[in-house]
């Protein structure tokens, strides 16, 4: 079915699916992505804020990159997700189901499908995404699988609009696949706290980690054989032509993923391979690259058991329960307010 058709058909069955587009509010996202873009590429390290990877091809790229051999974080997230999604949805009847930077939802299916239609029946699923095609396909795709649960699709950016959420329900905030290593120590802590904020006492929130382990694996995830994460990186580069009129030549740039130990995380750039000028006419702005530059487009941090910890520390949350694969690759952590 196509995008279209399938977009209709959800505005076809309102009571069972509603998507709400909060981007849309006061022009907002063509605002920040103006401001943040001028900012970021007249910064003396020139960058992407990564969040606008994920127009709809970047979308499918990640979903690409997820079936990837050498990107395990998916595959051992999954992993402990079967094991331990009976616990995690023993007594969830009646609550919601928040899900920040859903994407294709591959996740939550296995908590939806470890209890009885009977309960699924009494929840609903907030998937919260600023990939609008993620939020209307993965809805589609999730009623498809069980039309007896209600989904609300929110399609917002999580780091300035959480308070768009609707939060009276008891609920669990999930937070999957390491997308909290996407940002900065502090920005983490500001975002974790502003979850907490939205939390009752008797709310959970359950964050998956990617844990460092070996160099050779970690840098393998991010420099596949078949070039999907080239792809996917350069994209951002499209994402900008589309959005700001810009001119950017992706044969220009070349993909670059490495582990900087300093921080503990892999970082993206996109490597000017000779001197190149582009410009973004919808922001009136001209920028020079010289040769072997890079622009920075992602930090994927990796955490250690004390790194977590420290975080939900100073983001006034507790840790109730603690999850791993039997390498110690991921980890996914119950947290809840501290009372
Ligand atoms: N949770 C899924 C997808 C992870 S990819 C999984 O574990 O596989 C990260 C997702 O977060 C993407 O779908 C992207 O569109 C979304 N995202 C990134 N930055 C965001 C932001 N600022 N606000 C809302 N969604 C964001
Ligand atoms: C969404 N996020 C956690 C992914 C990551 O691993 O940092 C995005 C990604 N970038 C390259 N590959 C995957």
């Amino acid at each position: 079915m196509s995008y279209l058709a399938r977009v209709n058909a959800i505005k076809s069955k309102p009571r069972l699916v509603e998507t709400l587009n909060y981007l849309d509010l006061d022009e907002k996202y063509k605002n920040d992505i103006a401001r943040e873009i001028r900012e970021s590429l007249t910064a003396s390290q020139k960058y992407i804020p990564c969040k606008y990877f994920y127009d709809k091809r970047g979308s499918k790229l990640f979903e690409e990159i997820c079936q990837l051999p050498e990107y395990y974080p998916t595959r051992k997230e999954i992993s402990i997700l079967k094991d331990i999604a009976p616990e995690l949805m023993e007594t969830f009847a009646h609550k919601d189901l928040v899900e920040l930077g859903s994407g294709a939802n591959l996740k939550i299916r296995i908590l939806l499908g470890s209890v009885d239609e009977s309960v699924r029946d009494t929840l609903r699923y907030i998937p919260v995404d600023i990939s609008e095609s993620a939020v209307i396909e993965a809805s589609w795709d999730l009623l498809e699988r069980y039309p007896e649960i209600k989904v609300l699709g929110i399609i917002a950016d999580f780091t300035s609009q959480l308070d768009v959420i609707p939060t009276e329900r008891p609920l669990m905030f999930c937070l999957l696949g390491s997308t909290i290593g996407n940002l900065e120590q502090e920005e983490a802590i500001e975002f974790l706290h502003s979850i907490s904020a939205n939390m009752k006492l008797d709310d959970t929130l359950l964050v998956g980690f990617d844990m460092v382990k070996a160099r050779v694996t970690m840098e393998a995830a991010y420099n596949d054989n078949q070039g999907v994460t080239a792809e996917f990186n350069k994209n951002i580069l499209n994402v900008l032509n589309n959005e700001l009129n810009a001119n950017f030549d992706l044969s220009h740039f070349d993909h670059v993923a490495f582990f900087n130990e300093d921080h503990n995380r892999i970082e993206m750039h996109l490597k000017a391979n000779h001197d190149n000028r582009v410009r973004l006419k919808s922001i009136d702005l001209e920028i020079e690259f010289k040769g072997g530059e890079t622009i920075h487009t992602e930090n994927s941090r990796k955490f250690t058991a004390e790194s977590i910890k420290d975080l939900a520390a100073r983001a006034g949350l507790s840790i109730e329960n603690w999850y791993s694969d039997t390498g110690g690759w991921f980890s996914l952590v119950v947290m809840m307010r501290r009372r």
